[in-house]
């Protein structure tokens, strides 16, 4: 019956996977199973007792303990069997083993964020190695959103203020989906993501290198990418409007007045600066507030957003 299973269920990419649907199918094949034989008891006595002749009475029975006794403690005992069963593939999905990969994902309107142990991000992409125990550190940084992978058969709320955490082990390579399942407002459908499962090899290459975007795309669209993903816009705006920074629009090739008096023309080498070490040369008007972002953003983001900055005239 395996074709049934998987025509009902999305591919089972870990092996907490086919444990849910193992006691899914379990239960499925014990519901069909009771289904038959009430409908069939249902029809049996709707014939045998029904009224035959005018005036004639059933006999009236008062109770059969035996009946009464089988018909509550068999259901009893299945019942308790399934939930000792859910329990313990519970537990096992979500204790994760001491030497899983951490990795930190946050929840935000509309987008998931991932954070490797070496410190490399992803958005909207998340990639695991194959065959290795993962653990997720999920938080979310404004409302209540859910953690919902359909063929890793995991799934949890996301909760602004605290932590929480999944664990699992892929075993199907490639790529599996991510929903948000918490309603979060106006593009609460749009906030997907997806899950590589890479083969060792791939995954050092991502952690090298970075997302796969990193490297394919061009390098203005890069350092747009870069300017939502990294945060930039929470400080400085693209249509002059003044910030927590300054604006980002005409800034390229601009004389720019320091605090310390001196001016500085803003080229490669100065964004450059600013964005590594950016109480270096503080902009006069402005609190020395940017955090350093060394580490954070790889050489070609850094290079995206200098061609990113040039275009806005
Ligand atoms: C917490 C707010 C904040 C964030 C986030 C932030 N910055 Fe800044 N940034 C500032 C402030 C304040 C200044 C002006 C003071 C200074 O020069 O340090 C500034 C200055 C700059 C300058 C120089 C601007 C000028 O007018 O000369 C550049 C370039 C810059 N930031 C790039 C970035 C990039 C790129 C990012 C995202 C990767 C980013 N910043 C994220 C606050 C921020
Ligand atoms: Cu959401």
């Amino acid at each position: 019956m395996n074709w049934f299973r998987e025509w009902m269920m999305p591919v089972a990419a870990s092996e907490h996977a086919i444990k849910v649907d193992d006691l899914y199918m379990f239960i499925f094949w014990l519901m069909l199973a009771f289904f038959i034989l009430i409908c069939y008891l249902t029809v049996v006595f709707a014939l045998k007792y029904r009224r035959k002749k005018e005036g004639v009475l059933t006999v009236n029975f008062s109770h059969n303990l035996a009946l009464e006794l089988a018909w509550s403690i068999i259901p009893l005992i299945l019942v308790i069997g399934i939930f000792f069963w859910g329990f313990n593939d519970y537990v096992s999905a979500f204790v994760a083993p001491n030497d899983a990969i951490e990795i930190h994902v946050t929840g935000s309107k509309w987008k998931w964020a991932f954070e490797y142990p070496d410190g490399t991000r992803s958005i909207k992409k998340l990639h695991v190695p194959i065959n290795k125990p993962v653990r997720l550190i999920m938080t979310s940084e404004d409302v209540l959103h859910a953690f919902f992978i359909p063929s890793l058969r995991i799934k949890t709320d996301v909760i602004p203020g605290r932590y929480v955490d999944m664990s699992f082990t892929a075993t199907v390579p490639g790529r599996h989906q991510v929903f948000c399942a918490e309603y979060c407002g106006k593009d609460h459908s749009d906030m997907m993501a997806e899950v590589y499962v890479d083969t060792p090899e791939q995954y050092d290459i991502f952690l090298k290198e970075g997302p796969e975007e990193l490297r394919t795309m061009p390098l203005v669209e890069l350092g747009k990418f870069t300017y939502d993903e990294a945060g930039c816009k929470s400080c400085h705006s693209l249509d002059g409007t003044e910030g927590e920074g300054p604006s980002f629009k005409g800034l390229w090739g601009r004389s720019e007045k320091l605090r310390d008096g001196s001016s500085v023309t803003v080229d490669e080498n100065y964004i450059r600066e600013s964005i590594l070490n950016p109480s270096a040369k503080v902009v006069a008007g402005y609190e020395p507030v940017m955090p350093t972002f060394q580490g954070l953003l790889r050489e070609r983001q850094i290079t995206g957003m200098i061609e990113y900055l040039k275009t806005l005239k």
